[in-house]
């Protein structure tokens, strides 16, 4: 008897397990894009009519957050369910740093290699490659993305306007040549080449003013970072985009026939903005528009993608951003003088690089069909709860509190609640910490103003406290008349913080 109902116990435990729903998962994650970038997020000037389908059969989130306001913390969050704040070394990386992700903890895509899935990243990596900065970029690069759970990985190191400009595919970079080997350098100048200080008329986009791209020029982009070598492997800006999806769409289909995970990390619309010939000038708002329509026609063709293969059923697609939006990020590239009445940000304030609202909040769609109806929702969400949603959809117990800051919101993320987080912390040269649609926003000293990029930091040496619930512009500052509210968030933060 006994025996009898160990069996059915045993085989019920299985069918459970069976039960769970296992998609195939996508997240595209856009560079810099920005709250208000996008047609289903209210912009007129830009239409997006891709991502608009798109956002059709999704449910579209009001309130989702990356972790910080700029890209490798972002990242970083995203990739371990840690704060970047709690680990020194997480701020925006070179393109010769050290990998910087922990090998021998969880992470986002080991969840799904533990739930059977193959995982790859094409795209965009930026949190360092290798044990030490000094590496040889002719042999094998390791650790990287492969390490910390992708079986495949074709990325770029860091961002599109650092050095070095090639292309990863598990360990090697793409057309080596032993005749022609690849140095890099961030500190001195290494070759030959001419560099944007010294040849400006070289430039086929000018770096701004005292803006830090005037290092090696390459295709007529000057770079942060001075790069040797290694010319027939140098990518070319108008093909990255391009040469991605390619790769993306290969990943699917190879594994089309076993669950997957896919990163698909686009480089769009971080400088140097240089969109694929066929894109130059369509969106009458300069180069970032134009290569936002480029993003958005990219997702168009990774839908027509799972549609062919008849996959997008059972395909569930994230679509996001790593922070908010900036005009100029150091090139003059026409973002500023053709914006046209277009605003990154939309109803939000602050940009890329602040504190409020528009640095980390940003779009984010999410696509199943059948599975999550169609609409908006206005949870509370961080891109650092993924680790923690899909590890508990896939009952995979995530270890001595590995991803401690990461929690579980998978019903708000496939839209059987509206209720996510009960707080949320933002990080941008300071943390804030918003609860009830209280915002706090702890003092600093840093610049009220970045003058370079034009960013409302948001930065105060006082106590800042906004209203989301009518002040989403965080115009009105009310941290004096609400002083309990102001001691109540600052303490929470602080628990957090002592936290993990
Ligand atoms: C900044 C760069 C900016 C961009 C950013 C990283 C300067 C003056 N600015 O340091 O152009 O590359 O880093 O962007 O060099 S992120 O989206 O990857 O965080
Ligand atoms: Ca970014």
């Amino acid at each position: 008897m006994n025996r009898i109902i160990i069996v059915l116990l045993f085989f019920l435990t299985g069918l459970t397990a069976i039960a769970k729903p296992r998609p195939n998962v996508i997240i595209i994650y856009a560079d810099d894009l920005g709250y208000g970038d996008l047609s289903c997020y209210g912009s007129t000037k830009l239409l997006t009519p891709n991502l608009d389908r798109f956002a059709v059969n999704g449910l579209r989130f009001t309130h989702a957050h990356t972790t910080s306001a700029t890209c490798t913390p972002s990242r970083y969050g995203l990739m371990t369910g840690q704060y970047p704040w709690r680990k020194q070394g997480t701020g925006v990386l070179p393109g010769d740093a050290a990998l910087i992700v922990p090998t021998d903890k969880i992470t986002l895509p080991k969840v799904f290699q533990k739930a059977g899935y193959k995982t790859g990243i094409v795209g965009k990596w930026h949190l360092g490659l290798g044990d030490e900065i000094e590496k040889d970029w002719n042999g094998e690069i390791v650790p990287g993305p492969n390490e910390v759970g992708f079986d495949y990985s074709f990325i770029f190191p860091a961002t599109a306007d650092r050095v070095p400009t090639v292309f990863i595919e598990n360990h090697k970079v793409i057309g080596l040549d032993e005749n022609d080997k690849i140095e890099v350098d961030y500190k001195n100048k290494i070759g030959t080449e001419p560099s944007g200080q010294e040849d400006e008329d070289l430039l086929k986009m000018p770096s701004s003013i005292h803006h830090g791209h005037e290092n090696t020029i390459i295709n007529g982009v000057g770079r942060i970072g001075y790069m040797k070598g290694g010319k027939m492997a140098r990518w070319t800006d108008e093909e990255v985009s391009l040469s991605f999806l390619t790769k993306a769409k290969a990943f699917i289909d190879e594994n089309k026939s076993k669950p997957f995970f896919l990163y698909f990390s686009l480089t769009e619309p971080h400088v140097p903005r240089v969109p694929a010939t066929i894109f130059k000038g369509k969106s009458g708002l300069g180069y970032r528009g134009d290569v936002i329509l480029q993003l958005d026609w990219t997702v168009g063709e990774i839908m027509k993608e799972l549609e062919y293969l008849k996959l997008d059923k059972n395909t569930l697609v994230i679509f996001t951003s790593d922070n908010g939006p900036v005009l100029d990020d150091g090139y003059r590239d026409g973002a500023v003088t053709k914006q046209n009445g277009h605003t990154p940000a939309g109803v939000l304030r602050g940009g890329k690089y602040s504190i409020f609202e528009a640095g980390t909040r940003v779009p984010m769609i999410v696509r199943w069909p059948g599975k999550i109806k169609g609409g908006t929702s206005s949870a509370v969400i961080s891109q650092i709860d993924f680790l923690a949603s899909f590890a508990n959809n896939f009952g995979i117990p995530v270890v001595n509190n590995e991803a401690g800051d990461s929690e579980n919101h998978w019903d708000a993320i496939i839209g059987k609640t509206q209720k996510g987080r009960t707080f949320l912390i933002e990080h941008a040269g300071t943390l804030a910490i918003v609860k009830d649609e209280m915002k706090y926003i702890s003092p600093s000293d840093g610049q009220a103003y970045y003058e370079l990029t034009n960013t409302e930091s948001g930065l105060s040496p006082q106590d800042q406290l906004y209203n989301l619930r009518n002040d989403i512009g965080e115009k009105n500052n009310i941290a004096t008349n609400f002083p309990g509210k102001v001691a109540e968030l600052k303490l929470l933060l602080e628990k957090v913080k002592a936290g993990k």
